[in-house]
């Protein structure tokens, strides 16, 4: 356990000393004390209270998990701004679109290893319906019954619930019946109205996108929550953002981690916005890890940050590297992420946790401990 930290009166604000004695006390920060953080703290102050908390809630263990991803397709009917799939869309002859048969395929290819996760993600592609997704679940299900399903963003959910005229709640149940667990955290990018507009306006808004994981938590799911930094918004609107979902997790308690996404500038049309610095980063991650107080864990999702940034901030609040992810994904590598094949065996991402002298622990979805690596 770490031990309480001590602030130097001569190098604090009187603001910012008040705010660290009630990080330090457990009490919860104000919308108003992040801006104060945002803007006046330094890396060291923000370092130190994210780590206090981080070890407080989860000693010295770092989580990650085996999974796999599988990207139905990359065809999309929106067109966000800053995702390079949008412009595949454009150019429709480089979208691809697996069939049921291929999917399936893939799962067996991880018959003989130890994963628990299949991470279910992709464009929104308007003729794969419904039917389509639950009957792709069956099947998995039937094949592998342990492999957990965590699938579809609030966009993708959205999108089929309207075009089959379910409700959220109907089109939960209907998916759940055919093995969906968890929702992951996409499609969330900034809830701000305005900042929406200009980056993903014809997606499904704030609202909506909250209330798909009301629902969810509602029907006893439980799910993720991003949010998409360093682009066009302010740090009024990331602390909004925050307060957001802060507010609905009082509410439901159905979020399990809270995974801040850095935008990456790559083959999109936001490619003259000039990405974050790393002290932006470890900001971020330190004052997600302060506000919001009642998410269990805050992952670095090292394909897209890159494994160097991910391992650092494990040092900054964060306590999970999501997956081992023999990968499949290419959202990142196309919008630029130094990891242009992101794949992790056990081994590496276990050396890669003790590497930061901590103890990695295999958890499943849900955070049940599955293994725990100590070092040697
Ligand atoms: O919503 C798209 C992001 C998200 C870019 O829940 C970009 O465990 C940066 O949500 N630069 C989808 N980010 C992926 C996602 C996710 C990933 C890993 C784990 C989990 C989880 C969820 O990818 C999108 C969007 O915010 N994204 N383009 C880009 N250029
Ligand atoms: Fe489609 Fe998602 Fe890309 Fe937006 S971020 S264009 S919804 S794949």
């Amino acid at each position: 356990m770490s031990q309480q930290p001590v602030f130097s009166d001569a190098l604090l604000s009187s603001s910012l000393k008040t705010i660290g004695q009630k990080v330090l006390a457990g009490e919860r920060i104000t919308p108003e004390e992040c801006l104060e953080l945002y803007e006046h703290a330094e890396v060291d102050f923000l370092g130190m209270l994210a780590n206090h908390i981080k070890t407080k809630r989860h000693g010295n263990k770092i989580y990650f998990n085996r999974n796999f991803h599988i990207e139905p397709t990359n065809v999309c009917v929106f067109s966000c701004a800053f995702c390079a799939y949008s412009r595949l869309y454009k150019n429709r002859e480089e979208g691809w679109e697996l069939s049921e048969e291929q999917m399936m395929h893939i799962v067996k290819s991880y018959d003989d290893k130890k994963v628990t996760e299949v991470h279910i993600v992709g464009g929104v592609h308007p003729k794969l319906n419904i039917e389509f997704f639950a009957n792709l679940m069956k099947k998995m299900k039937a094949h592998r019954p342990s492999l957990h399903i965590k699938g579809y963003t609030a966009v993708e959910l959205d999108y089929m619930f309207r075009k089959a005229k379910m409700t959220n709640k109907e089109g939960l149940e209907y998916l759940r019946a055919a093995g969906l667990e968890s929702l992951p955290g996409g499609g969330a990018e900034i809830f701000d109205e305005e900042i929406r507009e200009k980056i993903c306006a014809d997606k499904v808004d704030s609202k909506g996108w909250l209330d798909i994981h009301k629902t969810a938590h509602e029907l006893g799911m439980h799910s993720n929550a991003t949010m998409l930094y360093g682009h066009v918004e302010k740090f009024s609107h990331r602390i909004d953002h925050m307060n957001r979902l802060r507010t609905l997790q009082d509410e439901t308690n159905g979020f399990n981690c809270f995974i801040p996404l850095k935008f990456r500038n790559e083959n999109n049309d936001m490619s003259d916005v000039t990405e974050s610095s790393v002290i932006d980063d470890i900001k971020t991650y330190t004052i997600a890890r302060i506000f919001m107080d009642n998410f269990p864990h805050v992952k670095a999702y090292w394909p897209m940050l890159g494994r160097e940034k991910a391992q650092l901030m494990v040092n900054y609040g964060v306590d999970d590297l999501d997956g081992t992810i023999d990968d499949s994904t290419k959202i990142y590598s196309m919008a630029g992420s130094e990891e242009q094949s992101p794949s992790m065996t056990t081994d590496e991402i276990v050396d890669l946790i003790h590497q930061t002298e901590n103890t990695a622990v295999e958890r499943d979805t849900l955070y049940n401990e599955l293994e725990v690596f100590e070092i040697a």
